[in-house]
């Protein structure tokens, strides 16, 4: 079997690429080794930033997300029982849309499978090769039978514990990170949010956020311990804590998800090897503060896609070869901005009471300072790709 571009993992990343590759004429299969229903019903991220909507409604897979999503022009930041807005509409002219990453996926699943266009599911040991050729190759099973995949390319798509970044030579890479020493315990709940925007709260007993999917369901988080386990947090201990934290009246209603997930800043450089190009978390993570990790993936396969197009229009490989670079240019001032919201807002371990009052005049400063204010907003709705 052969194809111009295999992509492996249908996350946003692999499935976005796949819908620009598809829009420009370019021939890809992609791999995933989930079922489609395990990736239409995992909760996890929800804010997209404009431009992340603009390149939805470009491939052509935004109509949904127009119609169902919520445009946000503001968040709220609590601290010492208040809440203080933060308006991007005015502070940048910009706006983010709430729109869960599941239905992302769910919208560009349908897209794909609608074109006509291979998308394996449940494909088991996916093996990649040759990348330092020009005749790649992928080897996988699917349904007990063996095939052998010659590309042109392959899209390291597969997140974080993905088999691609693992099959680039060690030494070529270059790796960063960093742990915190807390992770969020999420909550997806059947109740009509409390505020009508996030709320991101800074509070002695730990940070706590409030999000939302739709008006009738909240998605709730809670800093906890990295290795908390969910028998210690029954819901009501769970709606407690918010409570406390948030300072809001919360409507309470049944929980529909409940999980734990830890929080790492992780960057792989450079995010390419020969013809394998990574994409998403398979080359960074972020903490989820900043709301930043689909949105990268995004803009990832925004920069792949437009190269990949070049190459087959010209025959240049000039923007392949500049891929990691221009990408990685941008995921760093992301990860700063990521790092930052984290630092600002939870409580480290090792912190004393002068840190938590330097927290403090941090946010007060943010409130009352334009061009303070401005950083984060326009941090928040996203910085230009070109950047
Ligand atoms: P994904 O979504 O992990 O997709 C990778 C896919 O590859 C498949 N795979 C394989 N397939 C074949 N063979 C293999 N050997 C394979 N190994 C893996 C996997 O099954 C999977 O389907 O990566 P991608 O596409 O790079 O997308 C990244 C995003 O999913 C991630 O960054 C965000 O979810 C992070 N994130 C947030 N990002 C935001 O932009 N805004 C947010 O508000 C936000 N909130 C969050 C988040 C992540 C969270 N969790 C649970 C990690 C909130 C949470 C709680
Ligand atoms: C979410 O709605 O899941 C969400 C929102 C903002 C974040 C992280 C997650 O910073």
């Amino acid at each position: 079997m052969r194809t111009q571009v295999a992509i492996i993992g249908a996350g946003p990343a692999g499935l976005l690429l796949a819908q620009l590759l598809h829009q420009r004429g370019i021939e890809c299969v992609v791999l995933e080794a989930r079922t489609r229903e395990y990736l239409e019903q995992r909760v996890r991220a929800g804010v997209l930033e404009h431009q992340s909507v603009d390149i939805l409604n470009a491939a052509g897979v935004g109509a949904r997300m127009m119609r169902d999503g919520l445009p946000h022009h503001g968040i709220f930041l609590h601290f010492k029982g208040e809440n203080h807005r933060i308006d991007f509409a005015e502070l940048t002219g910009k706006a983010v849309m709430i729109y869960g990453q599941q239905e992302v996926v769910r919208d560009l699943i349908e897209a794909r499978l609608e074109a006509r266009q291979p998308l394996h599911f449940e494909v088991e040991d996916v093996a990649v090769s040759d990348f330092d050729t020009d005749r790649p190759r992928v080897r996988y099973r699917v349904g007990g039978q063996e095939h052998t995949l010659e590309c042109d390319f392959i899209a390291g798509c597969d997140g974080f514990h993905g088999i691609c970044r693992p099959s680039i030579p060690e030494r070529e890479l270059t790796l960063y990170e960093r742990v915190y020493p807390f992770a969020w315990l999420g909550l997806l709940a059947a109740a009509p949010p409390a505020s009508h925007e996030l709320i991101y709260a800074n509070d002695a007993r730990g940070f706590a956020l409030l999000s939302m999917r739709s008006p009738a369901v909240s998605r709730l988080y809670l800093q906890c311990l990295p290795d908390a386990d969910l028998n210690d947090w029954p819901d009501e201990r769970v709606w407690t804590e918010l409570q406390a934290r948030l300072g809001s009246q919360l409507a309470i209603g049944p929980v529909l998800q409940k999980s734990v997930t830890p929080m790492r800043s992780f960057v792989v450089e450079p995010m390419s090897s020969g013809r394998l190009f990574l994409a998403g978390d398979a080359a960074h993570i972020v903490p989820p503060t900043g709301a930043k990790g689909m949105n990268l993936a995004i803009a990832d396969v925004q920069v792949l896609g437009t190269a990949l197009e070049r190459f087959y229009k010209s025959g240049s490989t000039d923007a392949l070869s500049a891929y990691s670079q221009t990408c990685l240019q941008r995921v760093w001032k992301v990860q700063r901005f990521s790092w930052w919201m984290t630092a600002l807002l939870h409580r480290f371990e090792t912190d004393n009471a002068f840190d938590q009052r330097r927290q403090l005049a941090e946010l007060e400063y943010i409130v009352s300072s334009r061009a303070a204010a401005q950083t984060l907003a326009e941090n928040y709705v996203g910085l230009p790709l070109s950047l």
